[in-house]
């Protein structure tokens, strides 16, 4: 078994714990949000290979479509669409011919959360090379046709969504508890698990 998993093993039999010691709906309410399977977005600009790059993956199926939905998210310099949410585990952001102001602000407000740029319709010439200035730490862009590096490339996102979401946790555990003075000494306990704090602690 990789160190991952027995991590979160360990981090689930702590969230065990702390859910039969407190009885707490509010607890419970917090912990059911942090549950559930990965959530990967696919955005990009209209017509820029969302809905071509999902149907791809579904077909191949796999890791990628069994650990939870996978959802076109539209709105990505759409002037009729609402803004995007980018609130997803992981996100496949989808580029076509260039990489435009509206994809680079995208990929600076997604920040640190895992983010890849697929190259959409990927026939078609691709003009990389205007100076990137949104301070994202993305990866290089990918190959919309090369499932096989998309798929690994989610593959070590979804481990580091998952920590995400275990930090999500402490932070809106420890907020609840705050307020409840019935249920802040299991909250603690809790926080105070050596696996719980190690989760915390990595960036
Ligand atoms: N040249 C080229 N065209 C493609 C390719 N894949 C899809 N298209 C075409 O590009 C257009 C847009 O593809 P979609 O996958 O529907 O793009 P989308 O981002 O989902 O589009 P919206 O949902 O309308 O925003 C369609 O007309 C496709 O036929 C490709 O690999 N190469
Ligand atoms: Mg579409």
């Amino acid at each position: 078994m990789s160190d991952e998993q027995t991590s979160t093993d360990a981090f689930a039999e702590a969230v065990r714990r702390v859910t039969a010691a407190t009885d707490d709906d509010a607890i419970a309410a917090v912990i059911a949000r942090a549950g559930g399977g990965v959530v990967t977005g696919v955005t990009g600009r209209p017509g820029a290979g969302k809905s071509t790059l999902i149907a791809a993956l579904s077909e191949r199926g796999g890791s990628i479509v069994a650990a939870g939905p996978l959802l076109e998210v539209h709105g990505v310099d759409a002037p009729d669409a609402p803004a995007p949410v980018l609130d997803q585990d992981v996100l496949l952001h989808v580029v076509a011919r260039e990489i435009t102001a509206a994809d680079r602000a995208l990929l600076a407000a997604r920040g640190s959360a895992p983010t890849l740029t697929v190259v959409g319709r990927p026939d078609l010439p691709f003009r990389p090379s205007v100076p990137d200035r949104s301070g994202s730490a993305n990866a290089a862009p990918v190959r919309g046709d090369d499932l096989d590096a998309i798929v690994r490339w989610w593959e070590a996102a979804r481990i580091e969504a998952r920590r995400r979401r275990h930090r999500v946790l402490c932070g809106d555990l420890e907020i609840v508890a705050a307020a409840r003075p019935a249920t802040r000494a299991a909250v603690e306990t809790f926080l105070r698990d050596p696996v719980v704090m190690s989760v915390r602690g990595s960036r």
